[in-house]
């Protein structure tokens, strides 16, 4: 029996155009003898379309983006379980492919969780905690991984006492300092500052972007990435360099231009690559993630190894550093799909067993 894979995609978020091309890479990347495809689209001003079941791979992003039926009912989200003859369809696998409708992650993951779907990746509590780097950051000192000095205010200290906030960031943090709001995965917001002026301007424009700040120190390093897959025991990819040509890497360069180069493998030390494996476990436990994170570090000339962040929702096309990572290490894109959907199986299966009420 082929089983079912929905695969949820587009949404109200800036990252619309990049969940169109990852749901289009997997749908060219399934092994359609095993999966029976249903396309669900999410416009960009909320509405859900179901597209038709999909026996064999699309060409092109156009022929995702479904046209709204006359009965449609924007936003009516149960629809999309629904099929043609109005019976509930049974699937086996969701793969969320997208944010939550604002940026703030675990929401799409809550949706499904709601309706008993079993999803590939991260959960409601590993993805919200992945979307906001200061809970992510403290999480990682409970775990007690190495990383960069911090600071983190919210939007009303700042208005309260600027002066305050810039002297504890001094106080704190050596110079260069990179400000970045704290909600957001892409890297929208974010700015270096040299001195108190540019530390000011660099707050005031992270602040549009969220109402929680966090303050870096910057640090002289290479970026070095590993993937991690799994649920129980995850496993750890091969590690890859991250080569900006940028001054840093921005918005721009990670989404648009083709300048950053991956080198896979890194050119790192076995004790620096053992180090990564051993901190993108433990970040992968303590924020309590399933599937898959790819896992984001520093690595300064002294070779001393820093957590940055993990991402619960890595981008995910064929040139995308998390599936490079894998293939590399021996696990095909389509390898790799096959593993997520049986990790989503697990899982669900494992919580279905767990009681919910008193004996
Ligand atoms: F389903 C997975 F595998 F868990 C998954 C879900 C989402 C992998 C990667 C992503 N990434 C994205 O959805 C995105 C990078 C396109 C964000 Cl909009």
């Amino acid at each position: 029996m082929k089983k079912t894979i929905g695969l949820l995609y587009g949404g109200k978020s800036a990252e619309h155009e990049v969940s169109l091309s990852t749901a289009l890479a997997v749908i060219k990347a399934i092994k359609f003898e095993k999966y029976e495809v249903h396309p669900i689209y999410i416009t960009l001003d909320g509405q859900w379309r179901k597209g038709p079941q999909l026996t064999e791979p699309l060409e092109s992003v156009e022929q995702l983006q479904f046209d709204g039926d006359q009965d449609s009912g924007a936003n009516n989200i149960t629809k999309f379980i629904i099929n043609e003859n109005g019976e509930q369809i049974k699937f086996d696998v969701v793969f969320p492919l997208l944010h939550g409708t604002n940026g703030e992650d675990g929401t799409v993951q809550g949706l499904l969780e709601v309706l008993n779907l079993p999803y590939v990746g991260n959960g409601v509590l590993a993805s919200a905690a992945g979307m906001d780097k200061v809970v992510m950051k403290q999480l990682f000192e409970i775990a007690g991984l190495n990383q960069v000095p911090y600071i983190h205010f919210l939007r009303n200290e700042w208005v309260k006492d600027q002066t305050a906030i810039i002297d504890i960031c001094e106080e704190k943090l050596v110079w260069p300092m990179f400000v970045k709001p704290a909600n957001l995965g892409s890297s929208v917001g974010i700015s270096k500052a040299t001195n108190r002026e540019e530390l000011t301007k660099a707050i005031q424009f992270a602040l549009k972007y969220d109402r929680k700040i966090i303050v870096e120190q910057g640090v002289k390093a290479r970026e070095i990435e590993t993937a991690v897959l799994g649920y129980y025991e995850p496993k750890v990819s091969v590690a890859g360099e991250i080569k900006p040509n940028t001054e840093f890497y921005d918005y721009e360069s990670k989404y648009k231009d083709n300048s950053t180069s991956l080198i896979i493998p890194a050119e790192i030390s076995d004790s620096v690559y053992t180090t990564m494996k051993d901190m993108a476990v433990r970040a992968f436990k303590i924020l309590d993630c399933s599937g898959l994170v790819r896992a984001d570090f520093f690595v300064t000339d002294e070779d001393e190894v820093l957590i940055n962040e993990i991402n619960t929702m890595p981008g995910f096309t064929p040139v995308s550093m998390y599936p490079l990572l894998w293939q590399k290490t021996g696990l095909s894109y389509p390898d790799l799909i096959d593993t997520l959907i049986e990790l989503a199986i697990e899982r669900f299966e494992e919580k279905q067993l767990l009681q919910y009420n008193k004996d």
